[in-house]
């Protein structure tokens, strides 16, 4: 979600160009219908040549974008692990009044909210210039964004877009301070938090450093010698399936909680247990198979790496979240070795995602706002 202008279709072809190819992260995104795959791509051709950017998204136009993460082995075999659907669309559908069943349907079924919030207009804000930006920004994109957040209950993710015209001038810590002491920003995260749900604000540049320059008119102006170098726009795309992983659980179990008295339902029983003496006992989340319903039920390894999530305590600085990175890395290294079949290949997707998100923890400790 975001208003217009903000960089969602930029995002969405950008995320797909750097994910498009097995490189560093260890899997890579298919899009089924060779038509999409030539839109996407040509969007991606439009921001990377000429003066002009693509074009904004017409206000009829809702895209529908499924990709298919795949995991290509060391002897060339491709095995499909997950799907994700994203959708865009012209951001004056968020921001007008008036009563739009169809996206308010899209959002209601949505596993993940991602919030696009305009870097430019952010930069206004930190720097206190432009008004009418800063304005608009405060007053209509982003209380729109967090009304709709407001109305679901699955993780919600904040990115920072246009994060190449921030990066020098402000830090993430500050612009968190800054959003922060705005009251309906400060609710909806404290919300959040009260449930246990993660919720994130990840810095994000589809082009990178200067490939663009901010112009005193407000323009974007395009560097024609540069070349693009997306910065973390595999984040956000990594941070679902953990994130909804972990959200889920905790839906679960107050679920569980409001239906049986406690200590008579065995799953509300085993959370209450397994809280207690997993600690000590070292036992393992593969237990949690035999108590969790059916569609929740996924291959023992998968749940004993989720729950290492589950239980991840807070980072205790840098050193600390370094090591868990590099940690992470080597695993995801070794998992694509044992990548044999679809569940095997999940398994690895995984440790990618949780890879990504840990150097996210690691470079920018200040992204997991639930650390309020
Ligand atoms: N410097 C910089 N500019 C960006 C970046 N991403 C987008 N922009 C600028 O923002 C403009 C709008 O991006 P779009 O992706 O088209 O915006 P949108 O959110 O899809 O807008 P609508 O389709 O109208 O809802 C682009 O034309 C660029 O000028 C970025 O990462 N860095
Ligand atoms: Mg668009």
């Amino acid at each position: 979600m975001g208003s217009t202008g903000s960089g969602k279709s930029v995002f969405l072809a950008s995320l797909f160009k750097e994910l498009s190819t097995q490189g560093k992260y260890g899997f890579y995104l298919d899009v089924e219908e060779p038509e999409k795959r030539k839109r996407l791509n040509h969007i991606y051709s439009q921001i990377i040549t000429g003066e002009v950017w693509p074009p904004g998204t017409r206000y009829s136009e809702v895209s529908e974008w499924t990709f298919t993460c795949c995991v290509k082995t060391g002897d060339l075999k491709d095995y499909p692990a997950c799907q994700f659907t994203y959708y865009d669309y012209c951001g004056g559908r968020l921001t007008d009044s008036s009563e739009d069943p169809e996206f308010d349907g899209i959002v209601k079924e949505a596993d993940t909210l991602l919030g696009l919030l305009d870097g430019q207009k952010i930069y206004g804000l930190m720097a206190g210039t432009n008004d009418f930006l800063v304005s608009t920004f405060v007053n209509k994109d982003l209380p729109n964004i967090l009304r709709k957040m407001q109305s679901c209950r699955v993780p919600i993710h904040f990115v920072i877009s246009k994060w190449d015209i921030l990066e020098k001038e402000f830090s993430l810590q500050e612009i968190r301070k800054r959003l922060l002491k705005i009251p309906e920003f400060a609710e909806v995260i404290q919300s959040r938090v009260n449930t246990e749900s993660p919720v994130r604000i990840i810095p994000v540049s589809s082009v990178g450093s200067r490939f663009a320059k901010l112009q005193p008119d407000g323009s974007m102006k395009k560097n024609p010698s540069a070349i693009p170098h997306p910065f973390l726009t595999e984040v956000p795309l990594a941070c679902v399936f953990p994130d909804a992983f972990k959200a889920r659980i905790y839906q679960l179990k107050q679920e569980q909680k409001l239906l049986t008295k406690k200590q008579e339902n065995p799953f509300e029983m085993f959370f209450s247990v397994i809280d207690t003496i997993k600690p000590i006992l070292g036992l393992g989340y593969g237990v949690l198979l035999n108590f969790l319903p059916p569609n929740y039920k996924v291959a023992k390894p998968l749940l004993e790496k989720l729950g290492e999530v589950l239980d991840e305590a807070v980072q205790k600085g840098q050193e600390a979240a370094s090591k868990r990175s590099e940690k992470l890395f080597k695993e995801q290294i070794n998992s694509l070795k044992q990548v044999k079949d679809e569940e095997t290949a999940l398994t690895h997707a995984v440790d990618s995602f949780l890879y990504i998100q840990s150097y996210l923890t690691r470079d920018f400790p200040e992204s997991d706002l639930s650390l309020i």
